[in-house]
């Protein structure tokens, strides 16, 4: 009796699971046709399509459900959108992913028949098609209630300067190892320099914490909490940046779900090493200390995020007035025939070039996918490896200048190396890594890297306010310190090294 219940269960899911599929496409239209193609689409789809204006290029998203037997519907399909006149481009669009991972200290401490109690508390394996989870009220993690939609900005005004050692910065391998604090010191004799603005494209970040809040870029022209888009960028009360995920103004990491879900926030634990606030007597310190970290979050708290909100995100960086994006995400463990045909990824990031921001982006993990090796150059990334001279690909290694086994590399396509094995950062709750509890431990991964390398052309920026982006990559490669192991797998052949940038 229990099979057959379990069997009736199923079979409800099954059904409840094939009524809710939906289809979700990227389509470019003819800007005159676009009215006509809403009217058809309406129609094919008996009314049920939603359709949402990217506002880039007259690209458009399309989501609508599959049809049922005997639907006076059809189901949309690539083959659908390529017989309509009004359409120039029609693609996926295509799923994208945070690129860390916690270090890996042990294997599953329980028996074998348990192994699903590591599956709640490990990492998440990042693949949740981009959905949120609709649970915005939960704790965080019991100390703070995580912001609730539709709040007002529940964002703390700035603290005063404070000053002194950063205690925690201790534990920051990679910054000793790129030579930040020197580097740091060098730029802070040149006086105050140039404020750089870095857009940290990911899960979100906890900006509630102690040593990130002092860093937060604020958007100077929107009054928070009135409701109304005072600065006409089409965002709404748009304090520190967007959340692309839930549509609203709260860019919180992990706002639906617990730490102990295996994450310690990946956009927290990235913005830290850019531009957690030095020098302020208080935790760690990025690579760049005063830099300013705007929040962009597209990826959910599983690390999984859509095509549609990463080209948002990066449109909303490039248009309000960001330097640098740092992207440790990608297409990583997707199918490598499909991203290829990702023209409208293709197309922001030829945006981004054309407006002169520097896209920083982590080479990819290549074992957490299916069937990949780890030569970018033989088994694309993407956006990693889009041949876009604007982009800056990064690769992951240990405090031995041991590449992580995990990271990809290509002689071509991955430009050089930096700290993304057992990588030290910030976290959400105000903390910060902490090896005894699990999902806090230092995090591995090309995501981790590539916070290192944007920090590093931020410093560069605010000491070169007149650096164009083309100056600031070359800065960043002439400088790599030369590795033997990385002479036929990085285009720099070398590591990070601030050393010889200031
Ligand atoms: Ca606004
Ligand atoms: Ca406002
Ligand atoms: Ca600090």
């Amino acid at each position: 009796m229990p099979k057959l219940i379990i069997a009736a269960i199923l079979a409800i899911f099954t059904i409840n699971a094939s009524a809710s599929e939906q289809t979700d496409y990227l389509v470019q239209v003819e800007p005159e046709m676009k009215l006509q193609f809403y009217a058809e689409i309406m129609q094919q789809t008996n009314h049920q399509a939603k359709i949402k204006d990217l506002q880039f290029n007259n690209w458009l998203r399309v989501q609508a459900p599959k049809a049922e037997n005997n639907s006076v519907m059809r189901t949309l399909s690539l083959n659908s959108f390529n017989t309509m006149s009004a359409v120039t481009y029609a693609q996926k669009n295509f799923k994208l992913r945070a690129f860390g991972v916690e270090t890996k200290t042990s294997d599953c401490p329980f028996p074998p028949e348990w192994d699903f109690l590591c599956g709640i508390f490990g990492p998440g394996d990042g693949d949740d098609g981009g959905k949120d989870d609709g649970d915005e009220d939960k704790p965080d993690d019991g100390d703070k209630p995580a912001p609730k939609k539709g709040d007002n900005p529940a964002i703390p005004d700035a603290p005063t300067d404070k000053e002194g050692a950063d205690p925690l910065a201790k534990n920051q391998w990679g910054m000793k190892d790129i030579g930040a604090k020197a580097a740091q010191e060098s730029v802070a004799n040149l006086g105050e320099g140039k404020e750089i603005i870095v857009a940290v494209i990911d899960t979100g970040v906890d900006y509630t914490h102690e040593d990130l809040l002092p860093n937060l870029w604020r958007n100077e022209g929107e009054i928070p909490g009135n409701g109304i888009d005072d600065d006409e960028n089409g965002f709404i009360d748009d304090v520190v940046g967007w959340d692309f995920v839930s549509d609203d103004n709260l860019p919180y990491d992990l706002k639906g779900k617990s730490i102990f879900s295996g994450n310690p926030g990946h956009g927290t634990h990235c913005a830290g090493n850019v531009a957690a606030k030095g020098n302020n007597g208080i935790g760690i310190s990025g690579v760049a200390p005063n830099a300013k970290i705007m929040i962009l979050r597209f990826l959910s708290d599983e690390g999984g995020g859509t095509t549609a909100d990463a080209i948002e995100s990066i449109k909303y960086a490039v248009d309000n007035g960001a330097h640098i994006t740092s992207n440790s995400w990608g297409s990583e463990g997707e199918d490598p025939d499909e991203p290829e045909e990702n023209k409208a990824l293709r197309d922001m990031i030829q945006y981004s070039q054309d407006k002169g921001v520097l896209f920083v982006a982590a080479a990819g993990n290549g074992h957490q996918g299916k069937g990949y090796d780890n030569d970018n150059d033989d088994k694309p990334a993407y956006p990693a490896s889009y041949d876009h001279d604007i982009i800056m690909s990064v690769a992951a290694i240990d405090v031995n200048d041991k590449l992580g086994s995990f990271s990809n590399w290509g002689k071509k396509g991955v430009d050089i190396a930096a700290p993304g094995v057992k990588v030290y950062s910030t976290v959400v709750g105000d903390g910060y890594t902490d090896a005894a509890i699990p999902g806090l431990a230092t995090w591995d991964g090309t995501s981790m890297a590539a916070p290192h390398v944007s920090g590093a052309a931020a410093l560069y920026m605010s000491a070169n306010p007149n650096a164009d982006w083309k100056e600031v990559k070359k800065a960043i490669m002439d400088a790599a310190k030369p590795v033997s192991a990385y002479k036929n797998k990085l285009v720099s052949g070398g590591k990070l090294n601030l050393d010889g940038m200031f």
